[in-house]
């Protein structure tokens, strides 16, 4: 990335994500500290539920979104070589969003939003809130646009040829965001914004919830897609191998988009509103959307065994420990896999309808979610900025021995911090609950694992400020630039001359996706106009 403007552009998007993301490090700490009760002091259901939904909104709706769109300016200049078109453009989308952030932050810390990050009714927050958060989302699509201008016209110029496999993924994921963004917006444009505003009396709860459930499951692949890219196109390069197959990742990003869309009920397995026959349908496409992530556990795997390998390592495991672990890449990339083993394990649970009975809404599934956001999907966002700082900045990484103790840190952290959440949701503690004001049997067997969770907490604090420390000290050094360090992507082992539009392409599947929508949430959206439903009244702010 020579130009300094672009490289100013993707900065700024990236610092929004980091400091968005060390705020709610320190949210998270004091909760786990509120919830176990040990400091009596604290106890303030008010401000735990504040912050809780402070929390989660920095965590699953800032960090995500502000850091995706600065990798994706950072994906589209590099990997096609051209520059990010309508900058001025790229820099609305980025203060229309910041904007929307500082506008909900106001109701969200005076406690006039505590409605969570998934803000179901009949709890209904500050009106500012909703505006913030639409804000937030035109932002984001913005760069939607940007990302699908720059994929066709690079497609124009180039015809025939092959677009760069991370380009594709980050198109997909534009794309793929503006499918998932819809339901979320009819939402809060039709219903949550008019009730907090006073314009209506009343709004359906299980309309709502269905149209957030059209949200809540894509959205999570809108996350992880940037860490899957990642795995993709930087850790074979970064392990000393290759790709082990280029057409194998398309297939995979292409099912991740296409059938994460139409299954968001495994969210509502539990709900009344939506009949069994639906759900069964979502559920089937809900195992099926688990298969490009086996797939691309498969080909990463697969890759870093080529690097191994080439490094001279033998046998069945031996090419295990002759990768270069203290590349940050590669470490990361272990130990994401490593989380994603029991954090997918834990989501193939709740996916099956009958067990999710067991689970849902227990405490287990923050620890789902934990381990599989927080953990598999946020530590490649570390190692994507271990690896663009040195670049956007033009000064060598301060210090790579502090990045390996803090993804280190990070990975135990979050073992230490979800394995008890997972065991407190199977003994029935109630997730998205202050405290815990009585004692019985029950809850006293509770208490050490929420013990053990203020120390995850400590240690994933610890290494989050290390993280962020790493990124200032970097920036800041005053020692001489580096001018030549470019991003570079890995090779495939066979080289890809020519693939079929529908690997190269989202015409077809932008069709596809329109059909399986209309499949999957047609009729249950419609039944809601054509069905007598009791409307709920808001409360809350
Ligand atoms: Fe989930 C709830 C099902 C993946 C995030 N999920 C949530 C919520 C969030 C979330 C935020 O079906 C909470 C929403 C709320 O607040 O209510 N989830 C799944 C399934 C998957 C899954 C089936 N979830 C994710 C990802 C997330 C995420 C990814 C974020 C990034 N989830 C659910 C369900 C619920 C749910 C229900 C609702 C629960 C309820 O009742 O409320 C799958 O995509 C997972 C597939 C993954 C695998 C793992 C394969 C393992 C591999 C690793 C191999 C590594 C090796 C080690 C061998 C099947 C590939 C190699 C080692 C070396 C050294 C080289
Ligand atoms: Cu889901």
């Amino acid at each position: 990335m020579n130009d300094a403007a672009e490289r100013k552009l993707a900065l700024s998007h990236l610092w929004v994500a980091f400091i968005a993301f060390i705020l709610a490090c320190f949210m998270g700490e004091y909760q786990v500290l509120e919830r176990s009760g040990f400091i009596s002091a604290l106890n303030s259901p008010t401000i735990y539920f504040a912050s809780v939904s402070t929390h989660g909104v920095l965590m699953a709706f800032v960090l995500t979104t502000f850091f995706i769109m600065g990798f994706g300016y950072i994906i589209a200049t590099t990997s096609l070589q051209q520059p990010v078109w309508n900058k001025p453009l790229a820099w609305g989308g980025f203060w229309l969003a910041l904007t929307g952030v500082m506008m909900a932050a106001i109701p969200l810390l005076t406690g006039k939003a505590s409605v969570l990050y998934t803000f179901y009714p009949p709890i209904i927050a500050h009106a500012a809130f909703y505006l913030g958060a639409t804000l937030l989302v035109v932002g984001s699509w913005i760069w939607c646009m940007i990302m699908l201008v720059m994929f066709v016209q690079w497609k124009q110029t180039n015809p025939g040829k092959v677009v760069p496999l991370a380009m594709f993924a980050t198109a997909m994921n534009a794309l793929l965001w503006l499918w998932t963004s819809a339901g979320v917006a009819l939402e809060i444009l039709f219903q949550l914004l008019p009730l907090s505003l006073g314009w209506l009396d009343t709004v359906d709860p299980g309309l709502a919830r269905t149209l957030f459930a059209w949200t809540l499951h894509p959205i999570v692949y809108f996350w992880l897609i940037p860490a899957y890219t990642a795995f993709y196109v930087f850790v074979p390069k970064q392990a000393g191998g290759f790709l082990f197959s280029d057409e194998m990742a398309r297939l995979a990003f292409v099912v991740l988009a296409v059938f994460a869309l139409p299954i968001g009920f495994h969210h509502l397995y539990m709900d009344p509103e939506q009949a069994k026959g639906w759900k069964l349908l979502h559920g089937i496409g809900t195992f099926v959307v688990a298969i490009p992530t086996l797939v691309t556990g498969f080909t990463v795997i697969a890759s870093l065994e080529i690097a191994g390998r080439l490094r001279g390592g033998k046998g069945l495991f031996g090419w295990i420990f002759s990768l270069p672990w203290t590349n940050t890449m590669v470490l990361a990339v272990i130990l994401s896999l490593l989380m994603l083993i029991f954090g997918g394990f834990g989501g193939i649970v709740n996916a099956s309808y009958a067990m999710n009975a067991m689970i849902h809404n227990t405490a287990w599934v923050p620890g789902h979610f934990h381990l599989i956001f927080a953990g598999t999907t946020v530590i490649m966002y570390f190692a994507i900025a271990y690896y663009f700082w040195p670049i956007l900045v033009k000064k060598p990484l301060f210090s790579n021995s502090m990045a390996l103790t803090q993804l280190w840190t990070w990975f135990i952290g979050m073992s230490v911090l979800t394995t008890p959440w997972h065991v407190l949701g199977l003994l029935g503690q109630p997730r998205r609950v202050s405290t815990v004001v009585y004692n019985n049997l029950l809850t006293l067997a509770w208490k050490p694992y929420e013990f053990m969770m203020i120390f995850g907490g400590l240690l994933l604090l610890g290494s989050a400020c290390l993280f962020i420390y790493n990124l200032v000290k970097t920036q800041l050094n005053s020692a001489l630039e580096i001018s030549d360090q470019q991003i570079e992507y890995a090779e495939p082992i066979h080289r890809v001359e020519s693939l079929p539009e529908w690997l190269n392409d989202f015409t077809l599947w932008n069709k596809v996706i329109a059909v399986l929508m209309l499949i999957s949430f047609g009729l249950p959206i419609l039944q809601f106009f054509f069905m007598d439903t009791f409307g709920s009244a808001g409360w809350g702010y």
